[in-house]
């Protein structure tokens, strides 16, 4: 065991991606902003209906996507691993799969499977590759859509009083086409065969990385843990299911815990760059370099990770100010250095 967690204990910094169709909406929902959360929200806080939200996957056409360039830069910047969301909260899957034609190859003009270039980059530059997937939520796939808290004051969207009284009444659905399935076929139908295909088909996988437990069962979490068994190395966090199923590593979201807290345990903080973790046109509230240098040192300092999320735009490039503080980042990285 402390052979697998060794180079998860050296890393101290790796680079979070959060992309989907989520950043071809960028935060606006016809014409509106939404009210609030991160913007890969942007489906469950504006209630878009799942046809709608589908095709806004015909518009997502990452031409600018280069995998060489994304690894470069988290090598430059002294990253060690990358974990991406291969499925978010909105069901798409950034791969090619069999078990859902919502996915990258099968619903966008782009075509193509955007995990392989980037499981061949981590290999070439030497950075490890995690895999986030969103296990119990989905708000595409029949079954994945189950309960959520709901949030009723200030929503954006023109129809919110209609759609959260139908949401309320549904178990936190809001389009009949999310209950065509139970839970339970969702997790055998789609969870536990794309989990086997990330875990199959593209080389070593480094960890894999939970969200948001709510409404897993013991038997759910039992058929998914038992698929990790592919990659006998692997590390995962401590989102599968809780409390019977802790993982690995302790993972306090955007913040950073006391000396005391987490002593003894694996952890690693995540955190923006701005306020999303998914792309939003809106959001400017940019750290400075000279922050994310300084919880970088105390994460480090403390024996945490740092996972430091980037939200490329829908045309597959970072965000300039991504990209400017990477380097900066780098800089310091290599001016501190003992090589
Ligand atoms: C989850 C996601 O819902 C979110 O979109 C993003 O991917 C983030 C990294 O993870 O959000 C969470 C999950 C857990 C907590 C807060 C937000 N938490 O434990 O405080």
């Amino acid at each position: 065991d402390s052979v697998r967690m060794k180079w998860w204990e050296e890393a101290r910094f790796g680079m979070f991606i959060h992309w989907g169709v989520y950043a071809q909406f960028g935060g606006v929902y016809k014409g509106h902003e939404q009210a609030r959360g991160g913007a890969e929200w942007i489906m469950n806080r504006s209630k878009i209906p799942v046809d709608e939200y589908q095709a806004m996957a015909k518009q997502f056409n990452p031409t600018q996507y280069n995998a060489d360039e994304w690894v470069r830069m988290a090598k430059d910047a002294g990253m060690k691993y990358l974990i991406i969301t291969a499925k978010h909260h909105d069901g798409f899957a950034l791969f090619e799969t069999k078990a859902s034609k919502w996915n990258m190859v099968d619903a966008t003009p782009y075509g193509k499977d955007v995990l392989k270039p980037l499981a061949e980059a981590c290999r070439k530059y030497g950075l490890k590759l995690g895999f986030y997937y969103s296990q119990a939520q989905d708000w595409n796939n029949p079954g994945g859509s189950a309960a959520r808290k709901l949030m009723r004051e200030g929503w954006p969207n023109p129809d919110s009083t209609r759609i959260d009284d139908y949401t309320l009444a549904h178990h936190g659905h809001w389009d009949p086409k999310q209950e065509t399935a139970s839970f339970s076929d969702y997790i055998k139908n789609v969870s536990v065969p794309q989990v086997k295909e990330l875990l199959s088909n593209y080389g070593d996988i480094a960890v894999l990385w939970w969200d948001t437990p709510t409404n897993m069962t013991d038997e759910a979490a039992n058929m998914l843990q038992e698929q990790l068994a592919l990659q006998p190395n692997i590390i995962t966090n401590d989102r599968l299911k809780r409390p019977n199923f802790p993982g690995d590593t302790k993972t306090p979201e955007q913040k950073i815990p006391d000396w005391s807290e987490l002593e003894g345990k694996h952890w690693e903080t995540c955190m923006t760059m701005n306020g999303t973790w998914g792309y939003r046109t809106s959001d400017h509230k940019w750290k400075s370099a000279e922050t994310l240098i300084r919880n970088l040192v105390d994460i480090a300092s403390k024996g945490g990770n740092y996972l430091l999320n980037v939200g490329p735009k829908p045309d597959g490039s970072f965000p300039q100010e991504s990209i400017e503080r990477l380097a900066v980042i780098g800089k310091w990285m290599k001016a501190n250095s003992e090589a």
